[in-house]
């Protein structure tokens, strides 16, 4: 029997519009995973604990009361501890915003000094506009020749030859020679400069990242009364063709220091190959998880001792700064994750922090100017890159943030 015209013509427009809905479906990519077989499985973090009212850590705090922290008081209750920055002049309206942006959430109120370090001398324009942002004392420091150069034992032939292979895998910035020296240098070379001969802890700062919540306790005092090594922000995944051996010349390392490895360390978040085994299949045998370290708050000791040094030149003498792209990111957070009490690396969760395209923002009326609990506001699928669900899993939240067992 033929349907009437109406009804053929409603018939037709509820299979098209059903047809569409399916469409959106199964076209669009979830908020929080990225489909196929490296998808992530979110049920490991139920609930971003940035979303969770967040305070302060736990007294005691120093805070500033009277002149304590002012600039000019010699007996300022301020420790061995710099922020700093290793920054191009061509940047300076990036580092600007990144000063502007601590010091008003921070440091105008603890005047901690600003170092700035360069491969070539900092300009007039450039150390005039920094000292501008800022009442406290202000270094310019240059990075001696001997600790930038690429070393005599790399050979320039492979160098080249090797980044065009990455290039291939897509490895941003694998030609850029600089890029490796700068990656180089934020491993395993900065905390020897001769400026930095005195200081124990420090902040580093990239230019154009943002700082959205107001700090009211003295970080680098906590670090010290705490007891902690290395502060962070945001947990990543690395891109895994950048690192192809950096994980088996670890291994490599440790057969002959296993004593290097701390009892309580973080070698099951190293090498969880559940929530992205690709990335450990390629990474042969890492997660590739790391913390960001263009945010860092570190005490220099680490870098400084026996385990880290024999570490670092290990991985010099193999030349993947150079024949692959190995980043200080994911450097330092092996050697973290394997020589030290994972106890004694914080989650600074009350800093809300910014480097594009990924955010730590708490829920906090201390803050303005970042959407609670978002992680990224790029693409959707980049919300698969948080790898803070695993740290959570093997080793924990801060004790300072979770139910308040004891350090
Ligand atoms: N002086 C100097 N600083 C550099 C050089 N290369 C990088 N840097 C600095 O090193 C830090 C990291 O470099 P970026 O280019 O931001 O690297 P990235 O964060 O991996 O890359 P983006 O995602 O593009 O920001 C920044 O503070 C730069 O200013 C260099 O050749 N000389
Ligand atoms: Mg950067």
């Amino acid at each position: 029997m033929a349907l009437p015209p109406a009804v053929r013509l409603m018939a037709i427009g509820t299979m098209v519009v059903f047809c569409y809905l399916c469409a959106q479906i199964f076209r669009a990519p979830s908020s929080l995973s990225a489909g196929g077989k490296d998808a992530v499985k979110f049920s490991d973090m139920p609930r971003d604990p940035n979303l969770d009212p967040t305070g302060e850590p736990p007294e005691p705090l120093h805070r500033v009361s009277g002149n304590n922290y002012a600039p000019d008081n010699v007996n300022s209750n301020r420790i061995n501890a710099t922020i700093l920055s290793l920054v191009r002049n061509e940047e300076l309206d990036g580092i600007l915003q990144s000063m502007r942006d601590l010091e008003r959430t921070w440091n105008h109120k603890f005047n901690y000094p600003w170092t700035f370090f360069n491969d070539v001398p900092f300009t007039e324009a450039f150390k005039k506009a920094t000292r501008a942002m800022t009442k406290a004392e202000v270094r310019y420091e240059l990075i001696p020749k001997e600790h930038w150069d690429v070393p005599s034992w790399i050979n320039q032939d492979l160098f080249r030859e090797s980044a065009d292979v990455l290039k291939e895998h897509d490895v941003q910035y694998s030609h850029m020679l600089s890029y490796h020296q700068m990656c180089r240098w934020n491993s395993g070379m900065f905390y020897h400069h001769p400026a930095l001969k005195d200081m124990q802890y420090y902040w580093r700062v990239e230019p154009k990242v943002h700082f959205f919540c107001d700090v009211d306790y003295d970080v680098f005092r906590f670090m010290q009364d705490r007891n902690k090594t290395y502060g962070f922000t945001i947990n990543l995944y690395d891109s895994p063709q950048s690192i192809a051996t950096l994980w088996p010349e670890t291994v490599k390392f440790l057969a002959a220091n296993g004593h290097h490895q701390h009892p309580n360390n973080a070698m099951k978040w190293l090498t969880d190959k559940e929530r992205r085994p690709d990335h450990n299949v390629q990474a042969n045998g890492y997660s590739t998880c790391h913390f960001w370290s263009n945010f860092e708050i570190a005490d220099m000791n680490f870098w400084r001792s026996s385990a880290y040094e024999e570490y670092f030149d290990h991985l010099d003498r193999a030349g993947g700064f150079f024949y692959e792209r190995w980043g200080d990111a994911p450097v330092h957070s092996i050697a973290l994750g394997l020589f030290e009490d994972a106890r004694k690396i914080h989650w600074f969760k009350d800093i809300g922090y910014q480097h594009i395209p990924f955010f730590n923002c708490p829920n906090s009326p201390k803050c303005r100017g970042c959407v609670t609990g978002r992680f990224t506001d790029g693409e959707k699928w980049l919300n698969r890159e948080d790898c803070r669900p695993n740290w959570f899993k093997y080793v924990g939240m801060s004790p300072e943030w979770a139910v308040q067992n004891d350090d």
